[in-house]
């Protein structure tokens, strides 16, 4: 449109820390007037920054709720008949339908589950031919896996690295995903054919109204009913997390919804866990230039003055208390601000304190592949933007540690 492209300018990132610039965090406690002092102060007034959040950041999210079906499509045994995956059809009021892959092994007990969004289809996430190619826009575009946008079947599995689906069953966890253009469609105006325009009258919310992270993070809760459904499924141990621009829904989801057991968030950067007044790699303007559609435009008037902004990123951490959170960088993902991430998850551990629980004290910035604290744990690990073994085999250490 005419007004962004007014706003171009060249855009260059600074990775130089002298040049990051003073700030001052506010304090999670400070809500308006008020001083929280005790827990129970805080449950009464939390919702008071996700009210902000969604006035300035993220948009609104739909209050009312809505019919929704779960249809089983298929079911089958696989790993050589460790798991069974099942295909389900979440359908809303008839004008919506998202496809549900779960992965559950197989238990006398009710299992602990992972659950989060795939960027470009389900069919990604493993080579498994029962798994239906995903038809809608998505951001994957290398031939010949994907076509202009759409997926092929030459995809299936291009992704399994970023699921480790055995190592999770094996680890006695279920694993449940759907492909986020199920909900909205990744692009400026994908919004037109996602739940945000068709399901407006049902919803109550004008789809200008919330945002492409908000769509998702609604999928999400949408995903967590379905799970809490399924009788193998222990519902109150689901575990959340995203990759980057789908672990920035996953925490506006987890923020909201506090049904999920835990949250993780991958590299979820600016937007996400990162602090916004830290000037390192991606900043407002750029994100708000580059993707118009995650946030409201309210939020694109903070660049360049972030210092205005009546809250950080750890305000929204800080909104998962007393669950146990996972914040994880990588070294090669400079554009995501690691320290930015590290410092704030650090400063959630005043509201846990509420809740008479730890979080990462003194502990200082730690080296490559050094997971630091317990309930609120963080590591940086080598290697590019990415989720990979190395981070599900923590991630895994913690959902046994600290949610099962
Ligand atoms: C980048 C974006 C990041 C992050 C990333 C991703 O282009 O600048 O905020 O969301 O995409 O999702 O991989």
């Amino acid at each position: 449109s005419t007004t962004i492209m007014a706003q171009q300018k060249p855009f260059v990132a600074n990775y130089d820390e002298s040049k990051v610039g003073q700030f001052t965090l506010p304090d999670p406690l400070q809500i308006g007037s008020k001083q929280i002092s005790s827990q129970a102060d805080w449950e009464k007034n939390r919702a008071t920054w996700l009210t902000l959040f969604a006035d300035h950041m993220y948009g609104q999210m739909p209050k009312k709720s809505i019919k929704q079906s779960n249809t089983l499509i298929s079911q089958k045994e696989i790993l050589g008949g460790k798991a069974i995956q099942s295909i389900w059809k979440m359908d809303f009021a008839g004008k919506v339908q998202a496809t549900v892959v779960v992965i559950l092994p197989k238990s006398s007990k009710k299992v602990p589950v992972f659950m989060g969004l795939n960027f470009c289809g389900n069919q990604t996430i493993s080579t498994d031919e029962g798994i239906p190619v995903f038809d809608k826009y998505v951001v994957c575009n290398n031939e010949p896996k994907f076509i202009k946008n759409i997926s092929q079947a030459a995809s299936r599995g291009d992704w399994a690295s970023r699921w480790q689906i055995e190592k999770v069953i094996d680890a006695g966890f279920g694993t449940i995903t759907a492909a986020c253009g199920d909900f909205e469609e990744d692009f400026a105006t994908g919004y037109k054919n996602g739940v945000r325009t068709k399901l407006a009258s049902e919803l109550g919310l004008k789809p200008e109204a919330w945002t492409a992270n908000g769509a998702w993070a609604w999928g999400l809760s949408r995903m967590l009913d379905l799970a809490q459904s399924i009788k193998e499924i222990d519902g109150k141990k689901v575990i959340l997390h995203g990759h980057s621009r789908l672990g920035k829904a996953a925490l506006w989801s987890g923020a909201n919804d506090r049904r999920f057991a835990a949250i993780i968030s991958n590299e979820s950067g600016e937007g996400g866990a990162a602090l916004s007044r830290r000037i390192y790699g991606e900043t407002i303007w750029r994100i708000t230039n580059s993707f118009p559609h995650w946030f409201i435009p309210t939020y694109a008037t903070y660049a360049d003055r972030e210092n205005e902004l009546p809250f950080d990123q750890h305000i929204l951490l800080s909104l998962m208390a007393p669950r146990p959170v996972y914040v994880a960088s990588a070294f090669g993902d400079q554009w995501s601000d690691p320290k930015g991430e590290f410092l704030s998850a650090k400063e959630m551990e005043k509201v846990y304190a509420l809740y008479g629980k730890k979080g990462l004290g003194n502990i200082e910035m730690p080296g490559l592949n050094q997971p630091v604290g317990k309930l609120i744990r963080y590591h940086i690990r080598d290697g590019k933007h990415d989720i990979n073994e190395y981070d599900w085999e923590q991630y895994i250490k913690f959902g046994k540690e600290e949610v099962r």
